[in-house]
């Protein structure tokens, strides 16, 4: 079989898909594309579908999508499994997986709006292995066209940002949920695992985020899932952005 995925440093839905390959102990070749770039690079240089990441070829054939590529690595390889046997814990699985997909988009805009204000040194961190055939230091100490577009796509403005901040605690609250009902950081692992803990393991990259965190279900879930990826940001959002976070966690 032989697979490339096409990926962004840092990106957690490609961390999604990275996980499930070596879960099932299939080769891949992994290929990074520059962020904002990747707008263009994958469905016109590329040719897939639409213009996100992750986007995997997989015998010449072309799957897009987190939640597409758990499928396909399903097809192609059963053992060991992403999905349970059991039709109600299958649903339940591919509905926190979904709930998942759409929890991606709380770090995703928050993290473009901390390189825009961070120093330099925290959005190198994040691409650190990469292979974008340039230092690191330099890609971050010039890309701030990039950090500009990603921040637009994102919608990644104050106000916003200060909004999601506020949304965490719910979600977080929505993993430990997960947990404590078995769904997802059982003894087996499965597709939604691999889906939730890679975005808590993004908003752990952030310090002002990672003591609120690391304390909770979800945190220590997020830890076993998977191994701390490069990336850090500093402390870096207004203190009174942060006062939602610090209420009481709910019983
Ligand atoms: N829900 C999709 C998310 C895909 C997505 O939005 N990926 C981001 C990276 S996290 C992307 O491709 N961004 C392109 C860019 O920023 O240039 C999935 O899980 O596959």
């Amino acid at each position: 079989m032989k697979v490339t995925l096409y990926g962004l440093p840092g990106s957690h839905p490609v961390r999604s898909a990275r996980l499930m390959l070596e879960y099932k102990g299939i080769d891949y070749k992994n290929v990074d594309v520059f962020p904002v770039v990747t707008r263009f690079v994958i469905p016109h240089v590329l040719r897939f579908p639409n213009n996100r990441v992750p986007a995997m070829k997989i015998d010449g054939e072309k799957v897009q999508g987190s939640l597409e590529i758990s499928r396909k690595l399903e097809q192609v390889k059963p053992e060991p499994p992403l999905f349970p046997a059991d039709p109600a814990k299958r649903a339940a699985v591919e509905q926190a997986e979904r709930w998942g997909d759409s929890f991606q988009q709380l770090p995703r805009t928050i993290i473009w709006w901390a390189f825009k204000h961070a120093p330099a040194d925290d959005q190198a961190s994040f691409l650190r292995g990469a292979k974008l055939g340039l230092p690191a230091g330099l890609l971050a100490r010039t890309g701030q066209p990039i950090v500009w577009g990603g921040c637009k796509l994102n919608n990644s403005s104050d106000e916003q940002v200060e909004r999601i901040l506020s949304e965490i605690p719910a979600a977080l609250d929505k993993v430990d949920a997960l947990i404590a009902e078995g769904v997802i950081n059982g003894d087996q692992l499965n597709a939604a695992d691999f889906q939730i803990a890679p975005t808590v393991r993004l908003l752990l990259a952030f310090e002002d985020l990672r003591p609120l965190i690391e304390s909770r279900p979800a945190g220590a879930f997020a830890e076993r899932v998977q191994p701390k990826p490069p990336g850090n940001i500093t402390k870096i959002f207004p203190e009174q952005w942060l006062e939602p976070l610090r209420k009481p966690v709910a019983a």
